[in-house]
């Protein structure tokens, strides 16, 4: 199962709506198949072990990170290839919430006489499909709310300097975090201020995750480095009602995809937002800032897990904060996170919080 998991995690990023799948067959002791869940969420996992196992799944024992499918998509139900191919037992990490399946996958497979062994490294399991169970269960996208700052949490100087404040090493490993979520995030004052890019340009990457602007009013220039790229890599904007015809005609001339979304006190409501974004089959979402896009979501308990990168480095009250203002009434009402996560990167320490 552990090594289930760990191929599985090959799809993150590529495969919502759906989740990323992994499937190992063992007969007697020795590998025989090994599958994943396949960019654009399909072949399943189960489907692509089973393919390798061929003759071999006869009598074996099959490892799968989710409850195999019970429903006839484009093709049929993984629990019923399973029984076709002769698997004698399945273990299983986890049920499936999806309620075309939901218990079901694992009741067609005992009804045919296969035995079934549930929660099998369930915690793991869970982690690995959290993005797909928050939009199957929430109806929001899983986020990880990205943050670098120096050692006393600015992002730049009073001037608005702020490249770089971590390290080569770090910001590497900032674009592998981008290839496994489906997309990534940022606020118009980030766009506006950094004209970025978003793509993830080493690594030899075979995907690119896609680009998301929360942007109210439209502000951002279509003729950014973000819009002239438009074409080749997906842009969605997330604006308010009261977006200017001409910026929404201007971006979608740039072929960038317009969402709206309903505003509260002028600016985008984030819970809104995002369940625009659940329903349009995204699982997993990298945001990379600013202050005020990460404080509003913080604010409204829409963070699931903080990846802090954390540069030796001091700028004073002077510079720019991590996270706008958070409002608290109270220390009690600061929200707690806890520590899952520690490593190094270069001169840059690397944390990892679940919200
Ligand atoms: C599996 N193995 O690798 C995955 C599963 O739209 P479809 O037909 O591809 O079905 C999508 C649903 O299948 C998805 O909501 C989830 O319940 C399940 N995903 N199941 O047996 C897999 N990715
Ligand atoms: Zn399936």
């Amino acid at each position: 199962m552990a090594h289930a998991l760990r191929i599985a995690a090959r799809g993150l990023g590529r495969t919502w709506p759906n989740p990323a799948v992994g499937c190992v067959i063992v007969k007697a002791g020795v590998i025989v198949g090994r599958g994943w869940t396949q960019p654009g969420g399909r072949p399943h996992a189960e489907v692509m072990a089973l393919a390798q196992a061929g003759a071999n799944a006869q009598g074996a024992t099959a490892y799968v990170t989710l409850e195999p499918c019970a429903h006839h998509g484009k093709t049929g139900p993984c629990a019923l290839a399973l029984v076709a191919a002769g698997v004698a037992r399945v273990v299983s990490a986890l049920q499936d919430p999806d309620p075309r399946v939901s218990g079901q996958g694992h009741a067609i497979l005992r009804g045919a006489g296969v035995e079934v062994i549930e929660n099998v490294m369930h915690a793991e399991a869970i982690r690995a499909n959290a993005g797909f169970l928050k939009r199957v269960r929430a109806g929001l996208p899983f986020v990880t709310l990205k943050l670098a700052t120096t050692l006393d949490g600015r992002i730049a100087t009073a001037s608005g300097e702020s490249r770089w404040i971590t390290g080569a090493s770090a910001r590497r490993a900032t674009h592998a975090m981008r290839l496994n979520h489906d997309a990534v995030m940022i606020g118009s004052g980030t766009a506006r201020a950094d004209d970025p890019d978003l793509t993830v340009r080493d690594l030899g990457a075979g995907h690119q995750p896609l680009r998301i602007v929360m942007d109210t009013h439209l502000s951002h220039n279509p003729d950014s480095r973000l819009g002239r790229s438009a074409k080749t890599h997906p842009i969605w904007l997330i604006h308010g009602p009261d977006a200017p015809a001409q910026a929404r005609d201007a971006w979608a001339g740039q072929g960038a995809i317009l969402l709206e979304s309903a505003c509260e006190n002028n600016h985008l409501d984030p819970r809104a937002a995002l369940q625009r974004l659940a329903a349009q089959g995204l699982t997993r979402i990298f945001c990379e800032g600013g202050g005020t896009l990460a404080a509003s979501l913080i604010r409204a308990k829409l963070v699931d897990d903080l990846a802090l990168f954390t540069a030796g480095a001091l700028i004073g009250a002077d510079g720019q904060a991590s996270l706008a203002a958070l409002n608290l009434a109270a220390l009690k009402d600061a929200p707690r996170l806890t520590l899952r996560e520690t490593k190094i990167f270069g001169p840059d320490a690397y944390s990892l919080w679940s919200v």
